[in-house]
């Protein structure tokens, strides 16, 4: 075996203590090192028997955000996980209670997913499959196609901002007409340095466009990619909803209220907090709907006093 001869004390006691850990046992090679020490953020039952190869290893979503994922999701719909690599994500979608079609092209992933799957014991939820997404996906059908494709190694930070173009197998954009010649319900999970502008772009590819939002995903503050949740502008729900420039409506609604906040002086803004308390639903005679409540909850509560005193006076 080569070895590599430095003349800093510190990195070569760091190489040397790293000859002797458990992660040189375990297979684990330079590159991978550092996702070893986080390998229970990756998986939390990694010490009951999961299997990694050196691609899964910087390429598993950590199961924190894995999880944030599949709460997109609804019990029994049908998941496509067009690149489950080592799993990470479909065994989180499986143990949401969705049905889960998990694809890789690497036999060897497919392995390793079904073994971590079985790890998690969720393996009866997920259909696996050895095969290229690009090709199976005419015959495939689900609720939500779910992307998480290579970014083309660790090496995908050196670049300032990261074009769509850059993803593999192919670029971003005919990764995404494919998604959406199953459904429009796609979620993407691109790099932290993706560029935006174009995954906005991503929404006009349908008519009308999709619905867009964006979510920042970090693990011990760390930043480590963005969640894009697609889906149409006829079934959106709140939670998922955009504007057409792709800010969430709970971003695009808290810009506002903060600049309308540093608009308002003191005075106008207790004139506006008191309109606001005072929105009238107009068959309530200028009475919101909480005053009502407090009316109608009042006048039991004397009702009730009067019918024990009667009750208490007769006793008597
Ligand atoms: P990273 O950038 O290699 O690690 O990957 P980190 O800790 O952010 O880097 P550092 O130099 O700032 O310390 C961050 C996360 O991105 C990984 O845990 C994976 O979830 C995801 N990820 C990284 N890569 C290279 C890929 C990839 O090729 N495909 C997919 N789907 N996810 C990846
Ligand atoms: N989300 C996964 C990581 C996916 S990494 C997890 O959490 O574990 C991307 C994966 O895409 C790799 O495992 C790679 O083998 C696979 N892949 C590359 N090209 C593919 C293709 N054409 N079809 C299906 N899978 C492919």
């Amino acid at each position: 075996m080569a070895t590599t001869k430095t003349s800093n004390p510190s990195k070569r006691r760091r190489v040397k203590a790293f000859r002797n850990s458990e992660a040189s046992k375990e297979g684990i090679t330079p590159l991978t090192e550092k996702y070893w020490y986080r390998r229970h953020n990756l998986f939390s039952k990694y010490d009951q028997g999961i299997q990694m190869d050196e691609e899964g290893w910087f390429s598993v979503t950590p199961e924190e955000i894995a999880i944030k994922h599949a709460e997109r999701c609804t019990e029994h719909q049908v998941v496509i996980d067009a690149f489950c690599g080592v799993g990470g994500n479909a065994i989180q979608f499986a143990r949401k209670g969705c049905h889960v079609i998990a694809i890789d092209i690497d036999p060897a992933k497919v392995a390793m997913a079904m073994n971590n799957a079985k790890v998690y014991g969720v393996e009866e939820y997920i259909d696996f499959r050895v095969g290229d997404f690009f090709k199976l996906a005419p015959s495939l059908k689900g609720d939500v196609v779910f992307l998480s494709p290579p970014w083309g190694g660790p090496s995908y930070k050196d670049i300032q901002i990261f074009p769509l173009e850059l993803l593999k197998p192919a670029d971003g954009y005919t990764l995404f007409k494919v998604a959406r010649g199953i459904t429009s319900n796609i979620i993407m999970f691109l790099p932290r340095n993706i560029n935006l502008e174009q995954v906005r772009e991503l929404c006009l590819l349908s008519s009308p466009p999709l619905k867009l939002e964006v979510e920042p995903n970090y693990v011990q503050n760390h930043h480590k990619g963005y969640t894009l949740y697609f889906r149409s502008q006829v079934a959106a729900s709140p939670r998922f909803s955009s504007d057409s420039s792709g800010r969430t409506m709970i971003e695009e609604a808290s810009r506002k209220e903060s600049s309308r906040r540093s608009d308002l002086s003191n005075e106008d803004r207790r004139s506006d907090l008191s309109d606001e308390e005072g929105t009238t639903d107009s068959s309530s005679g200028g009475m919101n709907v909480g005053t009502k409540a407090g009316v109608v909850l009042g006048v039991i509560a004397a009702a009730c006093v009067v019918v024990f005193k009667v009750f208490v006076f007769r006793k008597l």
